[in-house]
């Protein structure tokens, strides 16, 4: 049923990071955090205009994925995607001009918030097809596979993909050519306005992903280092040529599917229910039991955090707007169009 807890974490055979690494990922999840909260604002005062979907309450995944991978593996996302695009290491800045459609952002402000991208990084994209990522995640670890490169590709996606053709195929393919995929569906139990078990016969993700004969594990999406642990296990497998594998990240958005969505079809209590399992409170609540965390510690986290983002909407702000003239070029490839475009 869409909001109960979600089952225990799979158990993974890497081991569980040491403090400073846990602290590390909390830094992490902070960071996509206030991010997220410094876009509604923005978007309040019209700076950020179009769509804007929020991850709130999905840090976990984001983080949790992106640690376990290396920087020469890929990742293709969703237009849910600011706080993948910040764990993979894309610069707060550049991710927050892209935001503001400026030209010092990862696409020249031409992306916006649904499609970061930066070759450099391995970013392949957010898209806001639902599961139009999943044949691009494909065709990359086709590639790599053809090649004989070790890489991983990491495919997020969230679980109204399930219901698109472009899952099928792409599950088929990956799993009959032994692609090295690592599939990453953020379960957070509503795709726009419609709950999973409104839409899908069969909810249970993973066992359509083991119907391509594809191993699938469930993990609590909420806690990073269970997510963590389990995509470092799965990526492992993949890299050393272990096909796809299958990542059902049990997870909840705590804010509307976008910016412009009334938020009409679930409860509040089961919202609340949701943010008492919060990524960011329960690890850092966990740290602080454990020693590892002082309240001034954490509060120099919050600080350093805070000054980053204040620092990227600053370069956003003072950031440029494209020429309009401009607009027409790098649409098509510009060898094939001659010289002097447009
Ligand atoms: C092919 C396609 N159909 C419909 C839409 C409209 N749409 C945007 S988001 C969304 C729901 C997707 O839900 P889910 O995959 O669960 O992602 P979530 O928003 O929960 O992260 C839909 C139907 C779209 N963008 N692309």
């Amino acid at each position: 049923m869409p909001g109960e807890a979600p089952i225990a974490a799979v158990a993974a055979t890497a081991t569980i990071p040491d403090g400073d690494r846990r602290v590390h990922l909390l830094r992490e999840m902070l960071r996509i955090r206030r991010f997220e909260e410094r876009c509604v604002e923005l978007y309040s005062h019209t700076k950020i205009r179009g769509f804007l979907h929020l991850g709130i309450g999905e840090e976990a995944c984001a983080v949790g994925v992106m640690e376990a991978l290396l920087p020469s593996d890929s990742i293709v996302s969703t237009y849910r995607e600011h706080g993948h695009a910040l764990a993979r290491g894309i610069s707060m800045r550049a991710t927050m001009a892209e935001l503001e459609g400026k030209l010092e952002g990862t696409c020249r402000g031409r992306g916006g918030s649904m499609h970061i991208f930066d070759a450099s990084t391995r970013f392949y994209g957010g898209n806001a097809i639902v599961a139009g990522g999943l044949p691009v995640a494909v065709g990359l670890a086709l590639a790599d596979h053809l090649r004989g490169d070790q890489r991983v590709t990491a495919c997020f996606f969230g679980d109204g993909a399930v219901a698109e053709g472009e899952f099928h195929e792409s599950m088929n393919l990956a799993a009959l050519w032994h692609l090295p995929v690592l599939f990453c569906c953020e379960n957070n139990l509503y795709a726009m306005g419609t709950a999973l078990d409104r839409s899908e016969s069969e909810t249970d993700l993973s066992l359509k992903a083991a119907s391509y004969r594809i191993p699938a594990w469930e993990v609590d999406g909420m806690d990073v280092l269970a997510v963590e642990s389990a995509a470092r296990s799965a990526a492992e497998t993949v890299r050393s040529g272990g096909g796809p594998h299958f990542l059902e990240l049990r997870t909840y958005r705590f804010r509307a599917h976008s910016m412009y969505d009334p938020d009409r079809y679930r409860e509040k209590t089961e919202i609340k229910r949701w943010e008492e399992r919060d990524p960011i409170t329960t690890l850092s609540a966990r740290l602080s039991e454990e020693g590892l965390l002082s309240s001034d510690a954490l509060e120099l986290i919050e600080a350093d955090v805070a000054a980053e983002v204040d620092d990227a909407v600053a370069f956003a702000d003072s950031g440029t707007l494209e020429d309009v003239a401009d607009l027409r070029r790098w649409v098509t490839s510009e060898p094939d169009r001659g010289a002097g475009v447009p």
